[in-house]
């Protein structure tokens, strides 16, 4: 099917479900079609799926918007961390030579990976904006290894439906579906502005997922796990934001 016949379908299905036996049919297609966010039962869930089913029919393989060298801001602002723990200054010290990042999950071959090791994998540069939810944004180059390259590389399972990601901060965790983390703008970065990444944002290890919000970009990044099922995870709406009331889906 072409995409347009396709969506045409899905949205002729989810009407159709709708309107013979109501929204539980409808629901029933929606999630089948994969378009309920884990965050969907709380009191925002029916707005929650509307955004992310809307996003998901009509933008799912379009491109956050890059911008040119002129335009990348002089002067990022980097959003404060919490305090970074013992561990993290140990690795600090000795130049993150020993920073790892750990691949489980649903995998044919998970793996732990070097910082070094990432370094030598394929990199891709996109220069674009990162937006916080509390209004500021800023316009950098990254670069990094695409997260699709990653997933390759361990054999993601195609039962494997998200990745959880993980910082190094204990508090800090996310997860993006299979359509986010295979987009090809979606890097483990390591580098910005033509540096090593900067540790105030985020070095040695950043998620950068460009078409979600500033807070799905998860900084010192040091384990990745392939899921079909969100549940076990903390509360089980998918990351430390939904957790504590933001979106889970963050599309912008
Ligand atoms: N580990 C970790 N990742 C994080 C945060 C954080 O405090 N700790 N803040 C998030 C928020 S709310 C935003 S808006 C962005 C900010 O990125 P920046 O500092 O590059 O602006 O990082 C996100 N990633
Ligand atoms: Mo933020």
């Amino acid at each position: 099917m072409t995409n347009i016949s396709r969506r045409k379908f899905i949205f002729t299905g989810v009407a159709a479900a709708a309107g013979a036996s109501g929204f539980v049919v409808a629901a029933k297609v929606m999630q089948r079609q994969g378009l309920i966010p884990p965050d969907a039962a709380g009191i925002y869930g029916p707005g929650e799926t509307l955004t992310y089913a809307a996003q998901r029919l009509l933008n799912r393989h379009s491109m956050a918007r890059e911008f040119s060298r002129s335009e990348i801001s002089n002067n990022p602002f980097a959003n404060e961390v919490d305090p970074l723990g013992n561990e993290f200054k140990r690795l600090q010290a000795g130049g993150f030579v020993d920073w790892k990042v750990t691949v489980d999950g649903m995998a044919a071959r998970p793996a732990t990976f070097s910082l070094a090791q990432i370094r030598t994998f394929p990199t891709s540069t996109q220069i674009t904006m990162i937006a916080c939810e509390e209004g500021w944004s800023y316009i950098a180059e990254w670069a990094g290894v695409p997260l699709s390259y990653i997933l390759d590389r361990v054999g993601a399972l195609s039962q494997a439906r998200y990745v959880v990601y993980r910082s190094i901060q204990p508090d800090w965790w996310e997860s993006i579906d299979m359509t986010d983390a295979l987009h090809p703008q979606t890097v483990l970065a390591h580098r910005m502005n033509g540096n090593e990444l900067p540790v105030p944002f985020g070095g040695p290890l950043r998620l950068r997922v460009p078409r979600q919000l500033g807070y799905k970009n998860v900084k010192y990044i040091d384990h990745l796990t392939l899921t079909d099922n969100l549940k076990p995870f903390g509360k089980g709406l998918g990351g430390a934001s939904p957790d504590s009331g933001y979106a889970w889906y963050a599309g912008i």
